[in-house]
């Protein structure tokens, strides 16, 4: 028999290993709520990858909050009775891989935003449809370096198909784009360089002007290299030192292998066009013999 002393080191000690259990559940790799009234069980897990939109790497210890539901878009089923509070918010860091998860995430209408030291925060928006089954939703995203004023930076970005979209940056003096003889230069004309020409869907696809034009006008548009139509899901993002400008998704209407996103003149004034062309909005022929440009391979 145990007498009232052991008794209560017993009790005591199964309090404690009870603390130990809790404790433990809070280390898992579930993101935490910060308004965390409910118990989310969607069968939705968002997850991807937030990258330099200069140099493409993927980024360790990036804050990535996800808050919703702005709205329930898609009625409930029975398997999916969970509600969130509006405003609801869950944060994840991203790992060594720059990834970032959110895992039982309910139906609904979600933003997503991206803050890193020495980065321009960046958001996206997230639609969780109704769903029977266990499903994944990837929403990689590019966040820019912060840069200095009179600076500029378009980032391209989109899903996982086509392969390769590419950026375009010319006057009737110069052409930026992805051959390795006219990705540009920082500190002479154009003042301009592709920083990134992305084959592998995704993006980012990203130029960055060092210094506006002396005179004229500069004029930005994305061709699709690897299909005949623009993908829906193409987006632009427009920056200048440290914030961020603009923002244009590819237009729905329209036909050709061209968006003439917009124009930049030498005072810095942005002027969006945000049309499908057949054609590029400007030709540059370089001075002295014309060399062929060569395709890429593989053309995918
Ligand atoms: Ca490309």
């Amino acid at each position: 028999m145990l007498n009232r002393r052991q008794v209560l080191l017993l009790v005591g000690l199964l309090v404690l290993m009870a603390l130990m259990v809790g404790c433990s559940k809070d280390d898992d790799d579930s993101p935490t709520g910060s308004n965390n009234d409910t118990n989310p069980t969607g069968l939705v897990t968002l997850t991807g990858i937030i990258s330099d939109a200069v140099t493409g790497n993927p980024i360790q210890g990036v804050t990535v909050t996800l808050t919703g539901p702005t709205s329930q878009s898609v009625e409930r089923t029975e398997m999916r009775e969970t509600a969130l509070s509006p405003g609801y918010t869950w944060v994840d860091i991203t790992d060594s891989a720059g990834v970032y998860t959110f895992a039982g995430v309910p139906t609904g209408d979600y933003s997503l935003a991206a803050t890193g030291s020495g980065f321009i925060a960046a958001t996206s928006s997230v639609s969780v449809d109704d769903q029977t089954e266990e499903v994944t939703i990837t929403d990689n995203i590019s966040i820019s370096p912060e840069m200095a004023v009179g600076q500029y930076r378009f980032v391209l970005s989109w899903g996982e198909t086509p392969y390769d979209l590419d950026a375009h940056y010319w006057k009737d003096t110069f052409h930026v784009y992805w051959p390795s003889s006219s990705r540009g230069d920082s500190t002479a004309e154009p003042f301009a360089r592709l920083d990134i020409d992305d084959v592998t869907g995704w993006g980012p696809e990203t130029i960055t002007i060092y210094q506006l034009p002396t005179t004229g006008t500069c004029k930005y548009a994305i061709k699709n290299y690897s299909q005949d139509a623009l993908p829906v899901g193409a987006h632009v993002d427009i920056y200048s030192g440290s914030s961020r400008i603009a923002s244009h998704d590819v237009p729905t209407s329209g036909t050709g292998r061209w968006w003439y996103v917009c124009d930049l003149t030498s005072s810095g004034t942005l002027s969006v066009h945000n049309t499908i062309l057949d054609e590029p909005p400007v030709y540059y022929t370089p001075p002295g013999p014309t060399a062929a440009v060569p395709a890429k391979s593989p053309l995918r």
